[in-house]
């Protein structure tokens, strides 16, 4: 089986869809096609006739089918396996995984990027054809209410949707991510939340991640 991933390899988006790879040890059946955000290549018509949304990453499975939406490439990638691992197996843990990822999309990683894109020069002025920076500055307030949120739901629990590791954790990695990329700072007194990206950072497909992106980075 071989699949192809259209990414790029800094963006916070892709990292959720490389960890979860990592995750799934599926990193021998994915190659990476890479679409260059900064020249706006994801808003060319070549690329919107795979993904709509001009939005990164898609996977392209065996068939040729292209999947868009990093919940559904890693709903789709975790099936794969004999037994889910990142998106829960009983009907109540299917629920709570969903809900807590799509949380950590609306109030913390999506805001994020709003920020990015609407307060920030985001990807320069041939690709941010609208900008709202009102809009931006109160998606930046809400991200922070975001953290405050997972700082509270992790002071009772190890993980973002419970008691094992889950597609919502990821979906908070890339939040800190990106959070790093706009210099938006967590502060230091959302200890749980700090804590836990701690543990985070010592998994080994995290530390993939790392290593992947460090070998594009310029010298
Ligand atoms: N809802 C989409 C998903 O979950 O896949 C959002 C994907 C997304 O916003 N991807 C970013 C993108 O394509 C990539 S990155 O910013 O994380 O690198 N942004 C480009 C744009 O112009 O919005």
């Amino acid at each position: 089986m071989m699949m192809m991933i259209y990414d790029w390899y800094s963006g916070p988006y892709p990292s959720r869809v490389r960890i979860a790879v990592a995750e799934l040890g599926l990193a021998s059946h994915v190659r990476f096609a890479s679409v260059d955000l900064w020249k706006g290549e994801h808003k060319r018509s070549d690329f919107l006739a795979k993904n709509y949304s001009g939005t990164l990453p898609v996977l392209q499975i065996e068939d040729g089918t292209y999947l868009a939406e990093c919940t559904a490439i890693t709903q789709y990638l975790d099936a794969l396996g004999e037994a889910p691992r990142l998106t829960g197996t009983t009907p109540r843990d299917k629920g709570m995984i969903h809900m807590m990822n799509k949380r950590a999309e609306i109030e913390f990683l999506d805001a994020i990027s709003v920020y990015f894109h609407h307060a920030t020069t985001g990807l320069g002025p041939d690709v941010e054809l609208y900008q709202n920076p009102e809009w931006g500055l109160r998606m930046r307030d809400k991200a922070l209410r975001g953290a405050r949120y997972f700082d509270d739901v992790l002071k009772t629990q190890p993980f973002v949707a419970g008691d094992a590791f889950s597609m919502a954790d990821i979906t908070v990695i890339a939040a800190f991510v990106f959070a790093k990329i706009v210099e938006l700072e967590i502060p230091a007194a959302l200890a749980s939340l700090h804590a836990w990206h701690g543990r985070m950072l010592e998994r080994p497909s995290v530390q993939h991640w790392e290593k992947m992106h460090l070998a594009h980075e310029p010298a």
